[in-house]
Formats: structure tokens, C-alpha cells, sequence
């Protein structure tokens, strides 16, 4: 498969996502405060990456669409909700997300915070309203496995506890898988649950490229430009961070992502109907380049 053709079904599946996106929020209030600074963020102009993932895992699990979108909505719900509640003055401070002011800047902390929490509070009350048998409500409770203390919310509280602090490289990726890898496998291991199916080799698969894929955000952080992330960066050096630059320096980072790239890509040789993936790793991976 080549780039453009990879970047055209990239640009089908996340459109598929923010029709059925546009459809549920369009029912919803905007007058509504509350609301209005939800969609703020929801509609920011995120990669949808979680939600293009999981349709295409969807797609290779023979997963009808209808069947999984009420998931990747709700998937996308809890990442803009970390995102809002990541960029507070309580936590990172930032007031650059996705190229526009952060939530709190625009509507204020208190609305910021309750934005947070009602868009993690929609997203399972509309994958639930979904869930026509037990492989979704089982799908479900991987979303808040995911999620909750053993996974995100866990894994921030562990990254601000090793802030200015030393740590190693195995407190680093117990953190990175907690915090970033866990809500990522979701996007894979949710229609793999919901077509009955289960892979210890397909889950592993997911944490290292979650891993993969914060490993490119610390080196954009250390090495790309605010223009080009629609973020602050250089934030990491300043702060002290633990990061993956910081562990293995700039050059181990690249050699650590070059190994894990090498990783994923053959696992998905054994995996059917997975150029889309492939094509995938290389994007994520070149798309903060230099
Ligand atoms: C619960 C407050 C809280 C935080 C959880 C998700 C998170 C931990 C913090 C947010 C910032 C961060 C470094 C996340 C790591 C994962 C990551 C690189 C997220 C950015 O995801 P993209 O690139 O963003 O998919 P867009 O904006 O395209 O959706």
C-alpha cells in the first residue's frame, strides 16, 4: 500500500467518525455551557487516531461499523477528556492543545474540569446504551479497565509522582503503558472482545505501540516546533521530566522507536489484512519528524 493510499482511507475512516460524531453531538444542546465547552475540545481538530484504529481493527474482525462507532466515539470522549484535564493549571498548565487555546483558557478552570468529567461520564453512558449483548458489555469493562486506576488515571498519577524525581527505565514504561499504551490497546483489543475473540500476542502488540507512540511525542517534545505539534513543547526539559529522552538520551529514543517499530511491524505480518497497520506505524512515526 502506498503513503497516498494509506492517507486516503486514513481520511474515509475518520471521516465515517466524525459523521457519526457530528450526528450524536448535533442532538445535544449547544446553548448549554456545559456542553458547548465539550464540543470546544471534541471538535478541536484531533488525528483520531484511537477511532481510525479501532475501525480498521473492526473492519479486519468483521465488525459491522454501527456496531463499533458508539465505541470510538466513547474512546475519544475519555482521550479529550484527559487532554482537557492534562492541559489545568493543576497539571501541565498549557495553554496550546490541538492548535487552539486549551479548555480552561477559553471557559474557565471550574467548566474546564466538569467538561472533563462529562465528556468521561458520555462516553459510557453511550457505549453502554449500545451494548446489545455480553461481548459489549465485556468491551466495556475493558474501556474502564483501561481507563480508570490500573490504566490512564493510574498512570498520570504515577508520571506526576516521578516529576523532578529519578526514576529508571522500568518505572518509565510501567508508567508509559499505564497511561498511554492502556487507552491505545482499546482501540485494538475492543472489536477483537466484541467479535468474541481474545490474543494475549495482539494485546502485547497494542502496548508496544502505544509505547512506540509516546516515544514519538517525547522526541517531538525534546526536538519539533509548537506550529508543527499545535502544542507546547520543550516542556519536558524544562520540567525535568521523566521521558523517554531523558532515559535513553536523543538518539537512544530514535534507536528504541526504529527496534519497536521494527516489533510491531512483524507481529502485523502474521496478522491478516494488516497493510493498513503497517502503513500506519510508518506514519505515526514519520509524521513528527523533522
Ligand atoms: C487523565 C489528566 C489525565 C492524563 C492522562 C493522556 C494523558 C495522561 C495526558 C495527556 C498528554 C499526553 C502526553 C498524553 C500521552 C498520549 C499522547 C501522546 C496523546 C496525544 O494524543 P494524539 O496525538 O492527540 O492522538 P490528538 O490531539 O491528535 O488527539
Amino acid at each position: 500500500m502506498t503513503e497516498s493510499e494509506f492517507l486516503k482511507e486514513y481520511s474515509e475512516y475518520k471521516r465515517s467518525f466524525e459523521e457519526y460524531a457530528d450526528r450524536v453531538f448535533g442532538r445535544v444542546d449547544a446553548a448549554d455551557r456545559l456542553v458547548s465547552a465539550m464540543k470546544y475540545s471534541l471538535f478541536a481538530g484531533g488525528k483520531r487516531v484511537r477511532p481510525v484504529l479501532m475501525l480498521k481493527t473492526a473492519e479486519i474482525f468483521g465488525i459491522a461499523e454501527r456496531d463499533i462507532l458508539p465505541f470510538a466515539l466513547a474512546l475519544e470522549c475519555i482521550h479529550t477528556s484527559s487532554l482537557i484535564h492534562d492541559d489545568l493549571p493543576a497539571l501541565d498548565n498549557d495553554t496550546l492543545r490541538r492548535g487552539v487555546a486549551t479548555n480552561h483558557v477559553v471557559y474557565g478552570e471550574a467548566v474546564a474540569i466538569l467538561a472533563g468529567d462529562a465528556l468521561m461520564n458520555f462516553a459510557y453512558e453511550h457505549a453502554l446504551a449500545s451494548c446489545d449483548g455480553i461481548n459489549k458489555v465485556r468491551a466495556l469493562k475493558i474501556l474502564a479497565d483501561m481507563t480508570g486506576s490500573g490504566g490512564m488515571l493510574g498512570g498520570q498519577v504515577l508520571d506526576m509522582q516521578y516529576e523532578s524525581s529519578d526514576g529508571n527505565e522500568e518505572v518509565l514504561l510501567d508508567i508509559y503503558e499505564k497511561k498511554t499504551s492502556k487507552l491505545l490497546a482499546a482501540a485494538f483489543i475492543i472489536p477483537e472482545t466484541i467479535a468474541g475473540k481474545s490474543d494475549d500476542a495482539l494485546y502485547d502488540f497494542s502496548l508496544k505501540f502505544g509505547r512506540l507512540f509516546q516515544f514519538v511525542d517525547d522526541l517531538a517534545d525534546a526536538c519539533s516546533s509548537a506550529d508543527k505539534m499545535g502544542k507546547t513543547v520543550g516542556k519536558d526539559e524544562a520540567e525535568n521530566k521523566l521521558t523517554a529522552v531523558k532515559i535513553y538520551g536523543v538518539d537512544g529514543v530514535k534507536r528504541e522507536i526504529s527496534r519497536l517499530l521494527a516489533n510491531c511491524e512483524n507481529f502485523l505480518k502474521s496478522f491478516d489484512k494488516s497493510g493498513f497497520l503497517q502503513c500506519f506505524m510508518k506514519w505515526i512515526t514519520g509524521v513528527y519528524e523533522n
